[in-house]
């Protein structure tokens, strides 16, 4: 009997043994380099090699050994999708997380992807099809259009899930988009037309309304090329958010030099109009001009859909051309190589009814994530969250609201909502970080939390740190539920704020 069993452990171990013999030589660098032979439809791998931990890669460090892949993509004929997707050797936590991207910039992510990595996920990203900044790119290739509004991103998910397949033993657990700006235009854009890429997405500042943004920062900066003395110098834009803060902060509730909800602060600048001469104490009537400007909300005239303006509070991120100088050169290069496709194409020929009508036309819903239509995404279990700073000077922060509206809408009320997408708006927060509000949170445990465990984000804690030390926590409401103070404890304090209905 005892010999039986004596056999039986060793036949166990013996496969224990074979196990762990079969599954060491997959995560060696071997198997990595062994990866450049993988046959891919559509797909070359071009590198496959093994970084060891505390090399460089750029400017960074690696936080741990990883199987370094690239590759390129060509979906169509004009297609030179390059991408990269990063596999600890290592450690990996059995989950996939892709990045998102910046503008209209041709570049991988290796800092988001170093993030993922240090923690324990096999990483991706993409140039979007192009290299370098503008979308010049596009002049005379449609098809390389197409692949930076949405192909790119779908296509690198899809490889990625193969390779990680082919590397690993263990299949992939769950699939996750990270993603801010430009990425939160690619986030909505898998939920709305791939809801099987991914079990969970965080759409960071969306550029949802891409050619609405445009034609919103092309439009203010017109104005302020015609007349340069209607321009905004950062001292005017200064004493503009003060009087702005000093006016609505208490609106909340709470002295905090932050305005909870800027949608209910009705400041009008004409209050600072110069009595006189202009002077560092007040604002000339066309600067107060300007300031309505950027507040404004333009509309649609064909569709009626709003295209909503900047929010008081943002105004530290102004610059004196208005918006932010890269609002207003993806503005510019939209409408030039996108919109007419005409090099010569200036700001001083913008129509603001006519443009944004074209705009939005020719596009046809390519690059804007305009769909509010998630029940495919919801229906299938994935989870979305979305979110955005109310002081954000270079994507509206009110569009982020806007959509999110739109859904409820569309899948017939909140409660069909609720359980799958949630809008965490960030007071004080700039664009995808910044300002003078809490601005530095942990979105991807939430959603982990969420996605993995079934626990719904009821809030998500953001802090403030000035000189390295954090000097307040406040927790961020899923929407429209706001911080509210519980009348007692430190105001600096998360734990004396309550999610509740404004
Ligand atoms: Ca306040």
């Amino acid at each position: 009997m005892r010999a039986l069993v004596g056999g039986v452990s060793a036949l166990l171990l013996a496969v224990v043994v074979a196990v762990v013999v079969n599954r060491e030589p997959l995560q060696a660098a071997t198997a990595c380099e062994n990866l450049a032979t993988l046959a891919l439809p559509g797909a070359t791998i071009t590198l496959a090699r093994v970084v060891e931990a505390g090399a460089g890669i750029q400017t960074l460090t690696a936080p741990r050994a990883f199987c370094r892949v690239a590759a390129t993509l060509k979906p169509s004929s004009d297609s030179d999708i390059k991408i990269e997707l990063w596999l600890p050797a290592s450690g990996w936590n059995g989950k996939f997380q892709a990045v998102g991207n910046g503008a209209f910039n041709g570049a991988i992510g290796y800092p988001a992807m170093m993030t993922a990595l240090a923690r324990g996920y096999a990483t991706a990203s993409t140039d979007t099809g192009h290299v370098g900044p503008g979308a010049s790119f596009a002049l005379g290739h449609p098809e390389k259009a197409v692949d930076f509004a949405w192909r790119a991103v779908h296509e690198m998910t899809v490889t990625s899930k193969k390779v990680i397949a082919a590397y690993y033993d263990d299949g992939l657990r769950f699939s996750y988009w990270n993603g801010c700006s430009a990425g939160g235009r690619q986030a909505m854009k898998e939920a709305q037309r791939f809801p099987a890429d991914f079990d969970g997405i965080i759409a960071g500042a969306p550029g949802l309304d891409w050619t609405g943004r445009a034609a919103q920062a092309v439009h203010v900066a017109s104005a302020l090329q015609k007349d340069e003395a209607a321009r905004l110098a950062s001292a005017k834009a200064r004493l503009l958010h003060g009087a702005v803060v000093n006016a609505c902060d208490t609106l909340d509730g709470v002295k905090d030099g932050v305005i909870d909800d800027p949608r209910r602060c009705a400041f009008d600048p004409a209050v600072l109009q110069c009595k006189g001469p202009d002077q560092e104490s007040c604002l000339t009537p066309a600067q107060v001009r300007t300031a309505k400007l950027l507040y404004s909300t333009k509309v649609n005239p064909k569709t009626e859909r709003a295209i909503t303006g900047l929010m008081p509070g943002s105004e530290l991120g102004w610059t004196d051309m208005g918006w932010t100088a890269s609002a207003r050169a993806t503005g510019l290069d939209q409408f030039r190589f996108l919109v007419f496709k005409d090099p010569t194409w200036d700001i001083d020929r913008f129509n603001f009814d006519a443009d944004i009508v074209r705009a939005e036309e020719s596009d046809n819903n390519t690059i804007n994530a305009l769909d509010p239509n998630l029940k495919a995404f919801i229906d299938r279990g994935s989870k979305l969250i979305q979110y955005h700073g109310w002081s954000d000077p270079q994507i509206s922060p009110a569009s982020s609201v806007q959509y999110y509206q739109r859904v409820v809408e569309a899948l017939g009320g909140a409660d069909k909502v609720r359980g799958s997408h949630r809008l965490f708006m960030a007071p004080g927060m700039g664009h995808c970080g910044g300002g003078e509000g809490p601005n530095t949170f942990d979105m991807v445990s939430a959603l982990e939390q969420w996605v993995e465990q079934g626990k719904a984000p009821d809030q998500i804690i953001a802090s403030r740190s000035a000189n390295g030390v954090v000097d307040r926590t406040r927790p961020l409401c899923p929407y429209p539920q706001v911080a509210k103070y519980k009348g007692t404890g430190s105001t600096n304090d998360a734990a004396s704020f309550a999610c509740a209905s404004p």
